[in-house]
């Protein structure tokens, strides 16, 4: 299912919400995902997002990426709750946390996640560990970062780990290189498609907002291109 976010902190949530209850009106097999980061875990629309999705045992997974800070604010400074998976408790909810980003434990979590919307059992709430490999903006020098922080990134990169656990499962290095190969052409094509699409009309700001669209002059007659 696909539906777009936008740079306003835990926004997919409430849509998400509203795509899982469309797919389960539609009667579809289709599983809502919505993504955020720890520093949203505070927002009111997160917490209410989990509990329409809990209370009407909606097809959706929320999915949150724990990179220990929210600019330059540390996690610890805004929640005594370590574990933000444990959130889910207070919905009666599965809540599941991935250490360290791995990436078959994210995938089989995200699998019983999906699995457990499908057959009608509603949602669940996994936060991932991930570690954040640059500033939050270009040019953001970090110096409220501690050095080991960064310094430890390599040694906790989640990719050549898996090379790391591939090898020893015995695939070639060959085999890895074009694994590589093709992700990274995959990563490409994807932004490429992206940067051809027309740009939406500015009218387009209204459609499925209301019902009936608001009376009054119409961004298209009014916006710009952007
Ligand atoms: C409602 C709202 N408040 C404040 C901001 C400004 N803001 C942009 S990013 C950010 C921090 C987000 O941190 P987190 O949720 O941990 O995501 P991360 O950038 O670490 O992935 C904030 C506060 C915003 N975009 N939306
Ligand atoms: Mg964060």
């Amino acid at each position: 299912m696909n539906f777009a976010c936008s740079g306003i902190i835990a926004q997919g949530c409430p849509p998400a919400v509203g795509a899982a209850l469309a797919a389960e009106k539609r009667n579809t097999d289709a599983v809502a995902v919505g993504y955020l980061g720890e520093g949203a875990l505070q927002q009111g629309g997160f917490l209410e997002s989990l509990n329409l999705a809990a209370v009407r045992d909606l097809p959706v997974v929320f999915v949150v990426e724990d990179n220990d800070w929210a600019i330059s604010m540390p996690k610890d400074r805004v929640t005594d709750v370590a574990d933000g998976s444990r959130r889910a408790d207070g919905f009666d909810l599965p809540g599941e946390r991935v250490d360290h980003n791995d990436p078959v434990t994210v995938y089989e979590t995200a699998e019983r996640a999906v699995g457990r919307a499908r057959a009608g059992n509603g949602p669940t709430l996994i936060e991932v560990q991930v570690h954040r490999r640059m500033g939050h903006f270009m040019g953001d020098a970090q110096g409220y970062r501690p050095d080991e922080e960064i310094e430890r990134l390599d040694r906790i990169d989640p990719i050549p780990r898996t090379e790391d656990r591939l090898r020893a499962e015995g695939v070639d290095d060959e085999r890895i290189e074009t694994l590589r190969e093709s992700a990274t052409d995959r990563v490409e094509e994807a932004i490429e498609w992206a940067k051809e699409q027309p740009k939406p009309a500015p009218g387009a700001a209204h459609e499925d907002v209301f019902v009936n669209p608001p009376s009054g002059p119409a961004v298209a007659e009014t916006g710009g291109d952007d």
